[in-house]
């Protein structure tokens, strides 16, 4: 049997898009205002907005979830080592280098892929001044266990919550555990301003010190009182994140509907599963991931992601190559491959499949068959 490939390439994901009168009208208001940053008023709508729509005490945009990362190390004053995974995107060990603070990669469940608690405590020297987890793929780190290892070596806990757009976990936002959590609004995420992020923070004192770091630490005309940076989200930003919060429940219904057809068709073989959803929390359908077995499915990931290009399906191996193992960290003592089984092990087997709301049924059905053909070929 011969299997039909697209005729355009699919991607791992195709930015949401606007009815785009929708942006012009906002923009519009721009135009009127003649103020295009600086904390206009669309960043405060949006900022007020998105703060009642995460479920967080205190929110500040920033111009990309990179930099808030990075103003977050500095608002919290981190030195020293950062306990971290190595199962992330590049940014995650990156925005310590940024900081001068040497990530210490610690091993990830197998089940949730997110860091080990219990596996962090080994790590802690005197040297160590923070936690830095990652909600992968939006599922949510066990927030207990790490504040209690936090709290017990008198650490500070940073979550990246890049994937994590209104997860909650036991009806909370995801954003109200540890001392501050980033989430990223990159036009790859389900909700989205194009470049974009966050920080959620649980007291005003941290978020006027977040507010003044992202604006070159200006306090007013005559005083400067931090080395802060410029990591302002503008306001053509903010307009297009007020238009887009308004899509969101359409786009994660639609994306649930495309997952339980990928499970209809590829739960069932062998070598295939998807990552398990908890029942205390709410998924963000930020990715598709599936793990292949190679023993069980008879071909291994990179097969797949190989033959799947054949096809014009671009798949992506988020997160391979794991952090540890890049040229600017293999050399760290946490990165050694065999104090890393698992992060090593699942890094070998993820596939983050074709997922966003306009993917149609038909499409996403023939994804499956081409993976099922190649698997039988
Ligand atoms: N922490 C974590 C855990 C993260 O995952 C990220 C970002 C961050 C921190 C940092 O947050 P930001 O500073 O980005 O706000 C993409 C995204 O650029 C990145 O935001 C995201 N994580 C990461 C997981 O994925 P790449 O290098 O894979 O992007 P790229 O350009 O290969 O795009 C992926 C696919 O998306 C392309 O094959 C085609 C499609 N695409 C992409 C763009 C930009 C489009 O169709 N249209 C587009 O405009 O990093």
């Amino acid at each position: 049997m011969n299997i039909k490939s697209f005729d355009q390439p699919i991607y791992v994901t195709k930015p949401f898009l606007p009815k785009l009168e929708d942006v012009t009208e906002k923009l519009q208001q721009i135009w009127d205002a003649a103020w295009l940053t600086n904390n206009g008023e669309q960043h405060q709508l949006l900022e007020n907005e998105l703060k009642n729509y995460l479920k967080v005490p205190y929110l500040s945009l920033f111009n990309n979830g990179t930099i808030a990362l990075i103003t977050a190390c500095r608002a919290l004053e981190l030195t020293g080592e950062v306990i971290t995974t190595p199962f992330t995107f590049a940014a995650t060990p990156h925005v310590l280098t940024w900081n001068n603070l040497i990530p210490v990669f610690c091993d990830i469940n197998p089940v949730t892929m997110n860091i080990d608690p219990a596996k962090i405590e080994a790590y802690i020297t005197p040297k160590t001044s923070a936690i830095l987890a990652v909600h992968v793929f939006g599922t949510p780190c066990e927030v207990d266990k790490i504040q209690r290892v936090a709290d017990h070596h008198g650490l500070k806990v940073i979550y990246d919550a890049a994937h994590a757009f209104g997860v909650e976990k036991n009806n909370t936002g995801i954003g109200n555990f540890g001392d501050v959590s980033m989430y990223s609004f990159h036009a790859t995420k389900l909700y989205h301003t194009a470049e974009g992020g966050a920080l959620a923070v649980n007291d005003s004192e941290l978020k006027a010190k977040i507010d003044l770091l992202k604006n070159f630490g200006i306090k007013n005309e005559d005083e400067v009182i931090f080395p802060g940076i410029n990591g302002k989200m503008n306001e053509i930003q903010a307009a297009l994140g007020l238009v887009n919060l308004k899509y969101v429940a359409e786009e994660v219904s639609n994306r649930k509907m495309i997952k339980a057809i990928y499970q209809q068709y590829l739960a069932e073989l062998p070598g295939i599963s998807f990552v398990q959803e908890q029942p205390s929390a709410t998924s963000s359908y930020q990715y598709c991931v599936i793990r292949i077995n190679e023993k069980l499915f008879g071909k291994s990931r990179d097969h797949v992601y190989h033959a799947l290009k054949r096809y014009n399906v671009f798949a992506r191996k988020y997160f391979y190559p794991l952090c540890s193992n890049y040229a600017c960290y293999q050399h760290l003592p946490s990165a050694k491959a065999d104090l890393l089984p698992v992060a090593n092990q699942v890094a070998q087997e993820v596939l983050s499949l074709p997922f966003y709301g306009t993917l149609s049924e038909q499409e996403v059905v023939l994804i499956c068959k081409i993976i099922q053909y190649i698997r039988e070929n």
